[in-house]
């Protein structure tokens, strides 16, 4: 049951495509004071939601602010991140579980308990928005409804789901061929490798870089040829310079975002001066989707937008103050104040909120002021690769993944979760957000496996991607600067090539567990309180999740950890990998147990009744063979399990169509 208010005249942002009729103004679970929602939290009351964010599974206890922000320092105190996913769910204990959404690109704030104990106070920064609210019987039944709403989430093509690499960068042709050779020759699968910044001409979008890239088009043919997809970055920020086309098709077309004065408006990024393109203009954005076609048409058949939240080094404007300013501050003698006042300066520069209040777009033929919008832009830049992927490529998919978002963006493109750290923490925070960003439509999302900035050890990477196996994309990426990190980088390789290829022998179950999620609307990686939702410690296990519906999985995350204590809300079975090998099968009662797991293994739990089918492991997923399948389960002679497949390009497959029942 869904119910949604209108206050003010909200600005449409695309987010819901199936609207119902709105009501009137007395919403059921909220007390609305202007643009303040209260509602009084019982001491059993779970709250799970808001998408892309820090902190647990169960929101309570923190501050979140909808506000798309580049982050890369993120931690336990951090209030924003990349996306502004403003969907909740409260759940209590013996009452129906309830939902909210709301509409508007505002700043929101997400108090939930964090002012006081047991209240759930969001606090809107505008008088316009659209609000829904849901109820049902289970958080599943209210996630079905509200993704009913928004629409099917993204489909990636199936070699997606295959092992990424990236690092920041790969500088040339033939690192890039090196790093094919490592993967290839120590028999560690791999299905593609990115291309970060560097492949670019002076960090122009839609170029190449002919010194370093002198043979790309061959490069993309021979990796096609090796099983391996190139994957190239785009940036939000277009750089100014002169005959270089886009920036000047972009100039005469008056596509790019104003200043007051109605200026093209002028920010730093990657490249230096830069201008972004209005993705919120529908020309500008149909014009920006349709550059891509320079790379499609060179074999490229996936992509990652990045820095568009949007990233912003500084404006000319304030940089000029800056440098005027720095001038006052070099006779003075620096002391506690001006020293901190004059660091301070400097470091403003960057993502400075007075800049975002200082640029104009034009949004359906109305000049709207930048910070009005602001958590749209990534989505909006996505929707305009996505738009134009349908309309050039329409018979198949094409990889879309983004760093900033909003609700709406999940039918265009799939999200990474941002620049994180090779922390152990990290792994933890990586595991917590999937079910948070299930929830919003998210489905084809992963973290930086290994880390991205910060130096990893083999074991943090092992243990990373023990998880990594499981979550839709899976790609290890790393900063520049750090430890090499790839799957060959450390001592034990066969390790690396074990735990990557399990993946591959799980491909079978996990993407039909993915498309049944997307094509139903469900859930692909749950929380047990979701399955379990009577279960007190269930309801209270922020790390472990179900992932589809037969396998629970509890990674281990902590440095030198031989083992963890994992928890049965019912007898499971024990099924644990060797590399992609099954060294044991044991059956365990429901409670805690304290398991074992050494670092070239995978210990997962199916669940009573339920079945996974396994492939034999392959070093690409087009050479995963769907028709030999072994079934692992726990299950009696009988049980039935729902296999989905399908040639993994067809843009909008029906369900039907593409099971095939699995009887055991
Ligand atoms: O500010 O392109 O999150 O994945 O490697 C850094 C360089 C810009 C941020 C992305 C990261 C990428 C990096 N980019």
């Amino acid at each position: 049951m869904v119910r949604r208010y209108v206050f003010g005249s909200p600005l449409e942002t695309d987010a819901v495509i199936k609207k119902p009729e709105a009501c009137g103004s007395k919403t059921q679970f909220f007390e609305k004071e202007g643009s303040t929602l209260r509602y009084m939290m019982d001491e059993e009351d779970i709250v799970y939601g808001l998408g892309e964010n820090v902190r647990g599974i169960n929101k309570r206890g923190w501050i979140y602010v909808s506000n798309c922000t580049d982050e890369p320092h993120h931690h336990e105190n951090t209030s924003s991140l990349y996306g502004a996913h403003n969907f909740l769910i409260v759940a209590g204990k013996g009452k129906r579980p309830f939902g909210l959404f709301l509409d508007t690109p505002d700043k929101i704030a997400f108090d939930i308990g964090y002012t006081k104990h047991s209240l759930l106070e969001i606090r809107i920064d505008g008088m316009d928005y659209e609000l829904y609210e849901f109820e049902g019987e289970t958080p599943d039944e209210i996630v079905k409804e509200f993704r009913e709403m928004i629409g099917l989430p993204f489909l990636p093509p199936k070699w997606a789901f295959g092992f990424g690499q990236c690092r920041w960068s790969y500088r040339t042709s033939q690192e890039v061929r090196e790093v094919a050779r490592q993967y290839r020759e120590n028999h560690i699968p791999i299905d593609s490798i990115y291309l970060d910044i560097d492949y670019m001409e002076r960090y122009k979008d839609f170029t190449i870089d002919r010194e370093s890239f002198p043979d790309f088009e061959a490069l993309v043919s021979e990796m096609k040829e090796q099983g391996i997809h190139l994957v190239p970055i785009i940036d939000a920020g277009v750089k100014i310079e002169e005959g270089y086309d886009t920036y000047e098709e972009g100039v005469k077309n008056g596509y790019f975002c104003k200043d007051e004065n109605g200026e093209d408006f002028v920010v730093g990024v990657w490249p230096g001066r830069c201008h972004f393109p209005d993705m919120l203009n529908d020309e500008a954005r149909r014009w920006f989707g349709l550059k891509y076609k320079f790379l499609l048409d060179k074999g490229i058949d996936g992509f990652w937008n990045d820095m568009n939240e949007p990233a912003i080094f500084y404006s000319e404007r304030r940089l000029k103050e800056t440098f005027d300013k720095l001038e006052e501050y070099r006779d003075i003698n620096l002391d506690v104040k001006s020293f901190f006042a004059f660091k301070d300066m400097v470091a403003g520069l960057e993502k400075n909120p007075e800049d975002y209040r200082s640029f104009y777009h034009n949004y359906r033929g109305e000049r709207i002021r930048h910070d009005k919008v602001h958590n749209l832009f990534g989505y909006y830049m996505t929707r305009s690769a996505g738009e134009a992927f349908e309309e050039l490529e329409p018979d198949r998919r094409i990889l879309m993944f983004s760093r900033s978002s909003y609700i709406g963006m999940h039918r265009y493109g799939g999200i990474w979760m941002g620049d994180n750290k090779s922390w152990w923490s990290h792994i933890l925070m990586n595991l917590k957000m999937l079910p948070s960003l299930n929830m919003c439509g998210f489905l084809y999302t992963g973290a930086d496996i290994g880390g991205f900035s910060c130096d990893a050890t083999e074991d943090l990477v092992l243990r990373w991607l023990s998880l990594g196996i499981f979550t839709p994309l899976m790609r290890n990426h790393s900063c520049d600067g750090t430890r090499r990190q790839e799957a060959y980088a450390f001592e034990d390789t066969e390790a690396f090539a074990g735990i990557i290829g399990l993946r591959y022998r799980l491909l079978p179950y996990l993407y039909s567990e993915f498309m049944k999620a997307v094509l139903k609307n469900e859930m692909y990686a749950r929380p047990l309180g979701f399955v379990w939702g009577e279960d007190p410690v269930a309801r209270r296990t922020e790390d472990q999740l179900m992932i589809g519906e037969s396998v629970m999985i509890a990674p281990v995350y902590e440095q030198n950890a031989a083992g963890r204590t994992v928890y049965l809300p019912e007898e499971m079975k024990l099924v644990r990998f060797g590399g992609t090998e099954i060294t044991e099968e044991r059956e365990l009662p429901a409670g805690h147990h304290y398991i074992e797991v050494a670092l070239d293994e995978v210990v997962i739990f199916i669940r009573k009744g339920r079945i996974l089918p396994l492939a034999q492991t392959a070093e690409k997923v087009d050479d995963v063979d769907w028709d030999t399948l072994e079934l692992i389960h726990f299950a009696q002679p009988g049980a039935v399990y729902e296999l989905y497949d399908d040639d993994g390009a067809e843009r909008h497959p029906k369900l039907e169509e593409h099971i095939s029942e699995i009887v055991l």
